[in-house]
């Protein structure tokens, strides 16, 4: 269901001089316990960005998934980009995130950085519903102007493609900004927020027990910590700790 998107999504990247980067083996492709599904991820490099991460969940009918996060360079502030788009087939439910996922939330650096999203958010009422959310804290590296929708697929009105397009292009049109204003935010900052940002999804991201469920214990705690959020304090791969370190500004 969300093979166009995840086309899309990994066309923009390459387009824009994405290069791919080795996955620690076996996590790149699983097939499920029963057999009845694939998870595959990509991770690029590209210019602006230090690391663009995207995976993809086809359990049929039960289960259809689109989530990749953008981190950019670390003298860049500008926000990261979540995307998390699920589909339970059984119940007909849709889960819709995208976010520029805000480093810190402060009105000057709202101001620099989120016009695109809140014309995004006028266009797309669909998207605009003020949802609950019961795992994460929405004043917390989400903003207020997050497209969300948690609900019926007629609830989108068939538009959860163009949201995706528009949105896409409203994050790119942020490396203008960056390009023309430096960033108020100093690199180690940054670093650290984008850490803090890996540690508090890791902790709070309600997909651990659905990967456990479909790939077993020992490959999603690998996963979730050699890719998903290689930074986060309870990892064990240190290899992947000193990569990061040596691209320290
Ligand atoms: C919710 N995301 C969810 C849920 C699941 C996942 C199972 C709960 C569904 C529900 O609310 O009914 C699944 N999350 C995943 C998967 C991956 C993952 C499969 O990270 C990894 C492959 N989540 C993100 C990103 C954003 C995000 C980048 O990973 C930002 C746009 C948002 N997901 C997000 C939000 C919710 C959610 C806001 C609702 C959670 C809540 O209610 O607090």
């Amino acid at each position: 269901m969300f093979d166009p998107l995840l086309e899309e999504l990994n066309r923009n990247i390459k387009g824009r001089g994405g290069k791919p980067q080795p996955i620690p083996i076996g996590l790149e492709k699983c097939l499920a316990i029963n057999g009845e599904g694939v998870i595959r991820s990509w991770l690029w490099k590209l210019p602006g960005f230090r690391r663009w991460r995207v995976t993809r969940l086809d359990a049929g009918r039960n289960l259809q998934v689109l989530n990749s996060v953008a981190y950019p360079e670390y003298i860049n502030e500008q926000p990261l980009m979540g995307i998390d788009l699920l589909w339970f087939g059984k119940a007909s439910k849709l889960v819709a995130v995208m976010d520029f996922q805000p480093l810190i939330q402060d009105k000057a650096y709202f101001d620099k950085y989120f016009d695109g999203l809140k014309l995004l958010r006028n266009r797309f009422p669909e998207f605009s519903n003020q949802e609950i959310m019961r795992s994460f804290d929405p004043h917390q590296y989400f903003s207020p102007w997050l497209l969300f929708c948690r609900g019926g697929i007629e609830q989108t009105n068939g538009l959860i493609s163009e949201a995706f397009s528009a949105f896409l292009d409203s994050y790119w049109s942020l490396q203008e900004i960056s390009n023309t204003s430096s960033s108020k935010i100093r690199p180690g900052e940054v670093k650290r927020l984008q850490i803090a940002y890996e540690q508090y999804s890791s902790e709070r991201d309600p997909a651990h027990h659905l990967f456990t469920s479909y790939f077993g214990k020992q490959w999603s705690e690998r996963f979730l910590q050699e890719f998903l959020f290689p930074t986060s304090k309870n990892n064990k791969s240190l290899p992947q700790m000193n990569l990061i370190k040596s691209h320290e500004p």
